[in-house]
């Protein structure tokens, strides 16, 4: 968690710390390619325990 939040963009905190959805402060965090220039740099992030459907 401590990790992710160190890419966030400003503002994105609050965003992120509520995608932890079993509080165990793990998500699971994956940077894209800098194919997208709306942000730099550009990641996904997701609860590790999301239900995969
Ligand atoms: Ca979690």
């Amino acid at each position: 968690m401590a990790e992710v939040l160190t890419y966030a963009t400003p503002g994105f905190e609050e965003a992120i710390e509520a995608e932890d959805r079993n509080n165990d402060d793990r998500l699971c965090f994956k940077l894209l390619p800098p194919a997208v220039p709306l942000f730099d740099p550009t990641f996904f992030y997701q609860d590790n325990e999301f239900p995969v459907r």
